[in-house]
Formats: C-alpha cells, structure tokens, sequence
C-alpha cells in the first residue's frame, strides 16, 4: 500500500518536472522564430515598431512589371505593393531620418541591404504582397508573405523574399 502511494507520488512529480521542461522548451524555440506576415522593425535590440501584411494593404498600392534575372533564368511578374519608404513612415517617420542602412532579413535568415537613400529614391524600393493579384506564399505554402524588390537592380539578388525583420543602422 505504502509502495503504491509513493509510485503514485512521483508519477505526480514526474508529470509537474514534464509541463515545466515543456514549457521552456517552447518558450525558447518560439523567440528564435520569426514570424510570416509581420515584419519586425529593429536597430540593435530595440524593437521600433511592428507592419503586418493587414497594414500594408491599407498603403498605397502600385503595381510593378518586371522580369528577376538569376541564376535559376528569367521569372516574370506583376507585383503588387508599396513604396517601402511609405511603410517606414507609417510606423515613424523618424526611421528615414535617424538611420543610414536597412538590413532586409527572411525567415529563412537570407539577408541583404538597402541604403537609406535608395529608400529614399523614388520608384526604387518596394515591400510587395503579390503577383499576378495573387498573395505571395510563404516558404511552407500555409501563409502569405511579402518580399523586398529593388526596380534598379540588374539582378534579383538582393530582393529578399519571406521578409521577417527590417533591421536598422
Ligand atoms: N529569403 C530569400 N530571399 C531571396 C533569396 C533567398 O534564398 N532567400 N534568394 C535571392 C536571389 S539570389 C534571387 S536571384 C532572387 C530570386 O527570386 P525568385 O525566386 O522570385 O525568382 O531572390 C532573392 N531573395
Ligand atoms: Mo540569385
């Protein structure tokens, strides 16, 4: 009886140890990922600001023909999206001022660049949503995602895809 009682004791414990350990392990695997949709602004360890994809369609919208030269070949489109610039001044207009380079980050933790002043160009830098009036889908295909493109880049290098973080210098 009394052998009973203490197996039953630390099954209980055992089980308390598990939800915690659980617990942890989630909580710490959840701040490494970043999130489709959202795009966290950043300099340093401060956070900025946040855009979801529900903010940027209320921006003003432009399309854009264009065809990616890679190395993969030649990928035609027609996208849908905004002046990044106009997406930085609706979070704070300071942004623009305040900083001098734009690192762009995807999910799968590709990263390129803009300089502030391409930013500032006009019809140069664009944070689009679609193609072909089609959402964008993410690496997984279970969600949209919005992607970075340069007009005056020859090449598609920089046009980070499954963009997750703006990180600013
Ligand atoms: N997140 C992410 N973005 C990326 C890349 C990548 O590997 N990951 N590759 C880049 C390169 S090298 C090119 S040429 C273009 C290709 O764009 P496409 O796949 O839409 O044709 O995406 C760019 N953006
Ligand atoms: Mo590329």
């Amino acid at each position: 009886m009394a052998e009973n009682r203490s197996f039953k004791i630390i099954t209980i414990i055992m089980a308390i140890l598990a939800v915690i350990i659980g617990t942890f392990a989630y909580l710490n695997a959840k701040d490494g990922i970043i999130e489709e949709g959202k795009i966290k602004l950043r300099a340093g360890n401060t956070v900025l600001g946040e855009i979801t994809l529900a903010d940027v369609k209320k921006l003003s919208a432009v399309n854009k023909k264009l065809v990616i030269n890679s190395t993969s070949g030649l990928s035609k489109h027609e996208f849908t999206g905004t002046p990044l610039l106009e997406a930085l001044n609706h979070i704070d207009p300071e942004i623009v001022e305040r900083y001098k380079k734009v690192y762009t980050k995807g999910t799968d933790n590709y990263v390129s660049g803009v300089n502030m002043e391409e930013v500032v160009e006009k019809n140069n830098v664009y944070l689009i949503y679609a193609d072909y009036g089609k959402p964008l889908p993410n690496k997984t295909g279970t969600g949209e995602t919005m992607r970075i493109i340069i007009l005056n880049d020859q090449f598609g290098q920089r046009f980070t895809n499954y963009l997750g973080e703006l990180q600013f210098e």
